[in-house]
């Protein structure tokens, strides 16, 4: 950094707005040179701050430019106000005023994609947190909010799709082959709610009837390309949209719903109220295109925007510090929403491998902050998996606290008191804790203290008082600012198997119990156990900590089979095969020959024999943890040894179980027309991990199953598990020839070519890096499209382990350069792709010392943004 260095923002100095603004009204005029902005503010001071005679500060951006000022009708003169780079301030205000600004801006150079951008030829906006104060001077924080009303104009050829938030309620011609929409959204919203799309969209439109009888009009625009892959989407919003009655009593409230699917955005999706704005890659699908996992990510994605409606629109957050107030609630109502319509335990499984690999891995490293952050320098390196996940298994925690009842009359009182209001995590808790009686004066911890807690259980069992004990301590290792941790209130789910697996009756009859710790040791007596259980702990995953007990393989294998909850079967096995591979790899880096454990080999024979297992657990169970996982779990993270014996195991596995996995392969290769059905979702799973783990063999008769799959699937799926398969074996030649065929077959379609560029980033081969230069100077890369860097540089550094650490530290350069290019760009991606150096700690010495050279390299950039200065500076520190 050239300048001075950045300053953090604190949620101590929180003050309420010492100004408020009642009716926003904007007006734009888009252009191919630039756009014309127009608003016209009905501000007051606000009763509630102590600030009577404060001055007006508005939000502004460096690159707005001014044109006029007027103040109450009267045009202001340079001297009457101060300009500076991001701020515009105003002395000697009336009580109230109306104060109107004309700004010009460029969105056709605007490649941040914050505020007003272009995609593909369409305006578009993204404007949480921050980005409204670069299409005019603002208040743009969210406890500011006002009624918008919103003027589009522009040319009737190129743009006769005019949108904005609410509904319209004016439109016409204008001269030059111009029309104006005019959009009125009734419900008072922060900026970073706003919305406007110009473009020539095609729409799909369908309607749903609300519970009280409404008619809501759901319309779904894309480019005309994507017509055929709008069902999908609309069949999950009306799902959302039916769920949020029944289960949370919330319906829809305006008289329209809008989706516009663009390919240019840094995120998933944003809830822009009435008007949700999508990464196409979020909201696209069509079978032939889409992979079965994307399908489902999609229907989660519809919904949480969906559901911001009420928890983020209706109820805000009162500052950013609060962003899990609307993030945490809104996954945790997604993942239940997911649930409910697929596999509950499998929804969870695949929630708690990305938190235990991702979420915990940002807890321990220099980043790490607590779910309400106390600090920030840029608000868009919050929105972490520790607000968002973790953030949602704190409020999945309260609702194991409460009960589903007591719950539901938590978030009934929070959602009528708040109503239009926008509030604190706090006052989310307390809304919980009068409906409830529950004290959550201890829980709020998880709020406040960062950092994954441990658990570490032992056991005692007397067999004459035919009394069982478990003596649990919890402890929680320090993070950046936060030395020492208080206890956590944690609920502790537990059940206990006898000798045949069965659960043992614990309190009131009940089979799983939850206890609640709450200080840093203590111990739990269960009386009238009958024999020595084996303890079924933290049954589906009760609490986002690291637990420890003991467990013997032995023990291990028969919770796998005989656990009533799915969850901890599961999760015995992951305990299985992570010891199995940690001893490996002591083994391997004292150069031992490997010899795999038998009782992994017979824990994946009975999975893959029993016909009678559900196909969606198996599938499960048979992943290995992965290597990130493995990582996550290292003191120091030997790179080489975790993939080098991980393949081992794999190949092992394979070669053992050759001909049930062939049977399992044949048995479940889709026949019949391609379903959606969660039973033909959970087979293709099976059919293409036994085609993984035989892919491991280098047999050419599996080459050949491989390759009739690619070539003759009718889905994705088959075709994409397949494209991987051969491109990441050791069978050079077909590899480049289905990279080749898949590219010539996809080239039109923009998110396939996405897969083909990750499939490539995340090969095993040595030349990775010299592949993913080469491809930044494909036809199809784009540095300026996010999920283009996304599939490709991103792929490559964070999810090709070995290739990205190699020992030169030629990975570690490349990602340095791209962030220092893309900085110019793009400050929030650039910012983003920084994550895999910043964990340089968990490195040995001679990696850690070149991660920490290019961390420095991109330090002294001059003009580098905030946004990637807080995380370097912060991991450097
Ligand atoms: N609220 C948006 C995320 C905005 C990110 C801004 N940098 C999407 C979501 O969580 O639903
Ligand atoms: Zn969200």
């Amino acid at each position: 950094m050239s300048k001075e260095n950045p300053r953090a923002i604190h949620l101590k100095d929180y003050r309420v707005p010492p100004f408020l603004i009642d009716q926003t009204e904007l007006h734009f005029e888009l252009g191919e040179k630039a756009t014309l902005v127009k608003s016209r503010l009905q501000m007051r001071r606000n009763p509630a701050s102590g600030e009577l005679d404060a001055p007006l500060e508005l939000d502004g951006d460096a690159d707005l430019t001014l044109r006029r000022l007027v103040l109450d009708g009267k045009d202001l003169a340079p001297g009457d106000y101060l300009l500076e780079s991001d701020t515009l301030r105003l002395d000697g205000l009336p009580e109230q005023f109306v104060l109107e600004c004309v700004t010009l801006i460029k969105p056709q150079e605007n490649t941040s994609l914050e505020g007003l951008y272009k995609s593909n030829g369409m305006f578009c906006t993204q404007c949480e947190a921050e980005g409204f104060r670069k299409i005019t001077y603002y208040l743009d924080r969210p406890d500011v909010m006002a009624r918008f009303t919103t003027t589009v104009v522009a040319d009737k050829d190129d743009y006769p799709v005019l949108l904005s938030n609410g509904n319209p309620v004016e439109e016409g011609e204008v001269s030059e082959g111009r029309h104006f929409v005019t959009w009125e959204d009734p419900f008072p919203k922060p900026a970073y709610l706003f919305a406007l799309v110009a473009g020539n969209l095609e729409r799909v439109e369908d309607s749903f009837t609300t519970a009280s009888g409404r008619e809501v009009a759901l319309r779904l625009f894309v480019e005309p390309q994507n017509l055929d892959k709008c069902d999908h989407a609309i069949r999950s919003l009306k799902k959302a949209m039916a769920w949020d009655e029944e289960v949370y009593g919330r319906e829809y409230d305006l008289d329209i719903f809008m989706i516009v699917a663009v390919d240019h955005f840094n995120m998933g999706a944003m809830e822009n109220k009435g008007l949700n704005i999508f990464n196409s890659s979020c909201v696209l699908a069509k079978p032939e295109t889409t992979t079965d996992s994307a399908f489902e990510r999609i229907e989660s994605i519809v919904a949480h925007e969906y559901f911001h409606n009420w928890s983020g629109n209706r109820v805000t957050c009162r500052d950013w510090f609060q962003l899990s107030l609307k993030e945490g609630f809104t996954v945790f109502r997604d993942a239940e929403f997911s649930a409910d319509m697929g596999s509950r335990t499998v929804k969870r499984i695949e929630d708690v491998t990305l938190l235990r690999t991702a979420q915990f891995a940002e807890d321990g490293g220099p980043m790490a902050h607590p779910v309400r952050p106390a600090s920030y320098i840029e608000i868009s390196n919050f929105y972490t998996l520790t607000v968002y996940e973790k953030g949602a298994e704190v409020v999945r925690m309260i609702h194991t606290l409460l009960g589903p009842e007591q719950f539901r009359a938590g978030s009934d009182l929070y959602f009528a008191r708040h109503d239009g209001q926008a509030v604190t995590t706090d006052d989310f808790v307390a809304a919980m804790e009068e409906a409830s009686g529950v004290d959550l004066g201890q829980f709020r911890r998880w709020y406040e203290q960062a950092g994954t807690p441990r658990l570490q259980v032992s056991d005692a069992y007397d067999a004459d008082a035919k009394r069982y004990t478990l003596n649990v301590k919890q402890s929680c290792p320090p993070s950046p600012g936060q030395d020492r941790k208080a206890p956590f209130h944690i609920p502790l789910a537990v059940g206990l198997l006898d000798a045949e697996g069965r659960d043992i009756p614990l309190k009131d009859g009940a089979t799983t119990q939850v206890l609640h710790l709450a200080e840093s040791e203590q111990q739990f007596h269960f009386d009238n156990v009958p024999c020595k259980p084996v303890p079924s702990l933290l049954r589906g995953f009760s609490a986002p900590v690291k637990l420890s007990y003991p467990y013997s393989r032995d023990e291990l294998v028969f919770l796998m089979s005989h656990d009533s909850d799915g969850f901890n079967r599961w999760d015995a096995g992951q305990q299985l095969a992570v010891a199995i591979i940690e001893e490996l790899i002591v083994d391997y880096r004292a150069g031992r020959e490997l010899k795999l454990d038998q009782r992994l080999v017979q824990a994946y024979r009975q999975l893959l024999a029993d016909t009678g297992l559900d196909p969606a657990m198996v599938a499960k169970m048979l992943v290995l943890p992965s290597e990130s996982y493995l990582s996550e779990l290292a003191e120091t993270v030997d790179v080489e040894a975790i993939h080098r014996v991980r393949e081992f195991v794999r190949r092992t596995l394979a070669t053992e179980l050759r001909d049930l996995l062939l049977e399992v392969y044949r048995r479940n290769r889709s026949d019949g027309p391609y379903t959606l059905a969660a039973e033909a979702i959970a087979r293709r799973r099976l059919q293409n991990q036994s085609l993984g783990y035989l892919m491991a063999l280098e047999e050419k008769e599996v080459l050949a199953l491989a390759q009739n799959q690619f070539e003759n699937a009718d889905n994705m799926t088959d075709a994409q598990a397949a494209l991987s398969l051969i491109a990441h074996s050791g069978f050079e030649a077909e590899a480049a020839a289905a990279l080749d065929a898949f590219y010539q077959r996809w080239q039109a379609d923009t998110l396939v070519v996405n897969q083909w560029f990750t499939t490539q980033a995340t090969t095993p081969r040595d030349n990775a890096l010299e592949t993913v230069r080469a491809l930044m100077d494909h036809e199809a890369f784009e540095l300026a499209n996010p999920n283009r860097v996304r599939a490709l540089i991103g792929a490559f550094c964070s999810q090709n382990p070995v290739q990205f650490h190699r020992a030169d530290g030629e990975g570690y350069r490349f990602l340095a350069d791209r962030v220092i290019e893309l900085d110019r760009l793009n400050p929030q991606i650039a910012s983003r792709l920084l994550t895999p150096l910043t964990r340089w700690r968990k490195y040995p010495p001679e990696l850690s010392a070149q991660m920490q050279a290019q961390l420095q390299r991109v330090l002294a950039v001059e003009e580098l943004s905030r946004d990637c200065y807080e995380v370097v500076s912060k991991s450097l520190a």
